[in-house]
């Protein structure tokens, strides 16, 4: 099956993409994406870009940490790519993974930020457009450590700030947010450890729920699933989202897409199926030639977010806006 039929059981009953709305301004500005991603289709402008999952079901994960702590490679392992010992700097990475479980469509957007951080305001909009978040440091380096509780408590005070300034009360509660959140001590093959495990622990205790350690190596690809498991339990997503917990459907094109028929979306309560069985039927794809959106839409996407935040701080679903909708309102010029 071809990557035309690969995207077909992402849209349930539409068996094509016929009924698919092409989105064509957006511009790739993710040239290390395009080379490090999945092969397109040779030929083939048709895209998982197509699927249009509801709007509480697309999400945005935030990968951050210091320069050369593993963000990307990580990263790369979540997606399905192989580890490389050689290191390129990151600007800034876009990925996008689509899921079908339980007959709905979830999307997942990665943003895989530079160390670096050459551009301030930008991260100051990755923090307020990011649903989740792996922030990532090396364990054989306690300033990386550091910096990752830095960057934690600026996220909290970003999304604060931003929740306050847009709230219309007049005295409101000043209570952190709640944001779902794994800090990744990577690089636990080297011997040479200055973080142990017990005071990345012990700093995760002192944080609300949403804060979990993870030690991992993505170079011997040790406990990077968790990271993403962890992830995805405190922040209440389907845990299917999980590697390793739905079947992996390869976008390239002329791949076999062994996949099980979709659920019928019009019964969705008549589904009588074991836990098991409904886990199996979980698929995921990494869209190919996945275009970031736009700085204008990620000005809207922030200014939705910290909207609802005014409104309901505690809630992390809150930050659920249209994004789908400013994506196409943009493609339309509005
Ligand atoms: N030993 C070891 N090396 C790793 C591990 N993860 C990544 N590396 C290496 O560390 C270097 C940096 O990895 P990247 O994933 O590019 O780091 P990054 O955090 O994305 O760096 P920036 O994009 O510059 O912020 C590369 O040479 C990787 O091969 C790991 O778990 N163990
Ligand atoms: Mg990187």
């Amino acid at each position: 099956m071809d990557f035309l039929g690969c995207c077909s059981w992402l849209c349930p009953g539409s068996g094509s993409m016929k009924s698919c709305t092409p989105d064509k301004q957006e511009h790739n500005t993710n040239s290390q994406a395009a080379s490090s991603g999945p092969n397109p289709s040779p030929g083939s402008s048709n895209s998982c870009d197509d699927v249009h999952p509801l709007q509480k079901n697309c999400y945005r994960l935030v990968v951050l940490g210091s320069a050369r702590v593993g963000k990307t490679s990580l990263v790369s392992r979540f997606l399905g790519g192989k580890f490389q010992e050689s290191y390129t700097p990151t600007i800034e990475d876009f990925h996008r993974k689509l899921y079908r479980i339980r007959g709905e469509i979830h999307q997942l957007d990665i943003l895989d930020t530079s160390g670096n951080h050459p551009f301030p305001a930008m991260r100051r909009l990755s923090f307020l457009t990011g649903d989740i978040f792996v922030i990532t440091f090396s364990m054989d380096s306690r300033e990386t450590f550091e910096e990752a509780i830095r960057l934690r408590e600026q996220i909290l005070e970003t999304k604060l700030s931003a929740g306050a300034a847009s709230s219309t009360g007049l005295t409101r509660k000043k209570t952190l947010p709640r944001v779902p959140m794994v800090l990744a001590g990577n690089k636990c093959d080297r011997e040479m450890k200055t973080v142990t495990v017990d005071e990345a622990m012990a700093y995760c205790e002192t944080q609300d729920s949403s804060c979990v350690f993870v030690e991992t190596s993505a170079k011997r690809n040790l406990y990077v699933d968790e990271v993403f498991y962890e992830l995805f339990v405190v922040a209440n997503l389907p845990l299917e989202m999980a590697p390793n917990h739905h079947k992996r459907v390869s976008a390239n094109f002329g791949s076999p897409c062994p996949l099980p028929p979709p659920m019928p979306s019009h019964h969705p309560k008549k589904y009588t199926l074991s836990v098991k069985r409904r886990l199996s039927d979980a698929c995921g794809v990494v869209t190919p030639n996945v275009r970031r959106p736009s700085i204008r839409t990620d000005l809207m996407i922030m200014r939705t977010k910290t909207c609802n935040m005014g409104d309901n701080m505690s809630n992390p679903n809150s930050g659920a806006l249209n994004w789908r909708r400013l994506e196409h309102e943009e493609t339309l010029g509005c």
